[in-house]
């Protein structure tokens, strides 16, 4: 329940932004958390900063056309909402899969706000995208559409104005062809517009990696509080992409037997343990389905359109999307003995699957501190940028354990202040809400 004030502040974000229910919802789990914070520090009423948060400060939408090998002509809708500058350049992701909207970049640009306030640098929030589909497409393809997607948005970024990075179906590939055209538009060699490229171009050490292992190291930290550890444990991680592929192969180097992980067909169950090799050179390699991995592994079992939650697991990794993890999942991880959640992806717990994980027992580390580990690092790679620097895997790698451990304590010290002890969602929401607060209160009305 929200209190009245924030009810209404909510029935207005209903009205102003209608037919987009993944911002809603993320909306709604932010309010839900900040009502002491609204009581405690009155200015922020006064300063209508809820209502400042909810409204981004810029959305682009625009068009992109390209051709397919054939001559065909297409049209996507590409996005960028860049959604507050308080702490820094906006900074956050693009999105290329069929089901992007303008909601989906909202809720996504939303929490990235809270999010990049956590990880301590000095980064805004902001996402972007398109509803354009690679899969099945040539490279030539992806290569066209990323020019003509960056065709438009060249105009809107820049290191000190938004800096965007990847995510889902935007890897180090698509940055390469995203920074090329950039890079031709302007003539300009301007490394800091955007993050998670190429090591030989700008890239940064551990970015690939950041977002998979800071969720593990997030879930670490969890454990470490209630004096348990990783290394004996049955993990199962959704996804098999970027995220997914990182978390597995920490999580078994901390001594988890990761037992499945999945893709949109379906899940794959390997009683021996994932195999990390195998796994990368279906996905990253010849970019193939997971079904490849069985015929590589007999002893594993690929299980079609299967429900990768019914696997009795004491980790469980979200890592591939939205909503992922819904009410009847969660009783099945609850059922299963699960003593922890750490999510990788954005939003993969459903509200009602999040009341079962709690009323359960569960550990759960969410996404915007969870995941943090990417951006964080992607802001790492703007410093090595700035100072044509370059830093080495371990230094890195020893700082992104750094950052995850204070948004660990940060989340930890929040709840705890506010009276909900190990309640990591209210602990990340105010802790990454106050910052934000602050600053928009110090820079006035604008
Ligand atoms: P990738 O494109 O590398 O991989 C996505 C994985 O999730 C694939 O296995 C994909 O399966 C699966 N997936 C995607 N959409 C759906 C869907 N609608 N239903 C079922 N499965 C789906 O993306 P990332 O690994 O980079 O991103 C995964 C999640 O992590 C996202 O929520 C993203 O926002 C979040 N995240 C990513 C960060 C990063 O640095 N990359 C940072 C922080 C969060 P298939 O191939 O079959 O589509
Ligand atoms: O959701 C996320 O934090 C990302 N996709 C990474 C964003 C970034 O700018 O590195």
């Amino acid at each position: 329940m929200l209190d009245e004030k924030l009810d209404d502040i909510y029935d207005e974000v209903l009205r102003r932004n209608p037919a987009e229910p993944e911002f809603h919802q993320a909306v709604r789990e932010v309010l839900g958390s900040v009502g002491p914070v609204l009581t405690k520090f009155p200015q922020y009423t006064a300063q209508k900063i809820i209502q400042r948060i909810c409204e981004p400060e810029r959305q682009i939408i625009f068009r992109v056309p390209w051709q397919d090998d054939n001559g065909d002509v297409h049209i996507n809708r590409g996005y960028r909402v860049e959604f507050n500058s308080a702490l820094g350049p906006f900074k956050g992701g693009l999105r290329f899969h069929p089901s992007v909207s303008l909601g989906t970049v909202k809720f996504l640009g939303f929490e990235q706000i809270f999010k990049n306030s956590l990880t301590g640098m000095p980064i805004g929030g902001g996402k972007g995208g398109s509803d354009f589909d690679p899969k099945g497409r040539s490279d030539n393809e992806v290569m066209r559409f990323c020019q003509s997607f960056m065709t438009e948005l060249y105009r809107h970024i820049g290191e000190y104005t938004d800096v965007p990075a990847g995510d889902i179906g935007v890897g180090t590939r698509e940055i390469g062809w995203m920074f090329g055209q950039y890079k031709r538009i302007t003539n300009r060699y301007e490394s800091g517009t955007l993050t998670g490229k190429g090591l030989s171009w700008g890239g940064a050490l551990v970015r690939p990696e950041a977002t998979g292992y800071g969720a593990v190291f997030f879930l670490q930290e969890m454990l470490k509080v209630q004096g348990r550890e990783i290394e004996g444990r049955t993990c199962v991680v959704s996804g098999a992409g970027n995220v997914a592929i990182h978390a597995i192969e920490k999580l078994q180097q901390l001594g988890g037997r990761v037992l499945a992980c999945s893709d949109s067909q379906g899940y794959v169950y390997d009683p021996d343990g994932i195999d990390l090799p195998t796994l990368r050179q279906v996905k990253e390699v010849e970019r193939e389905r997971l079904t490849k991995y069985v015929e590589y592994r007999p002893g594993a079992t690929f299980h079609k359109r299967g429900n990768i939650w019914e696997v009795p697991t004491e980790v469980a990794l979200p890592c591939a999307t939205q909503n992922e993890l819904a009410a009847a999942d969660a009783r099945l991880l609850v059922a299963n003995g699960c003593l922890a959640v750490a999510e990788g992806a954005n939003m993969p717990t459903t509200p009602e699957g999040l009341d079962v994980l709690r009323a359960g027992g569960v550990l759960f580390g969410p996404g915007k501190a969870a995941n943090a580990g990417g951006v964080a690092t992607s802001a790492l790679e703007m410093q090595q940028n700035a100072a044509r620097d370059s830093w080495t895997f371990a230094h890195t790698e020893a700082k992104l354990g750094e950052i995850m451990s204070s948004i660990h304590e940060q989340c930890a010290a929040t709840a705890e202040a506010y009276g909900r002890p190990g309640d990591y969602v209210l602990g990340a929401n105010i802790a990454g809400f106050v910052k934000v607060a602050d600053a928009m209160v110090a820079l006035g009305l604008i």
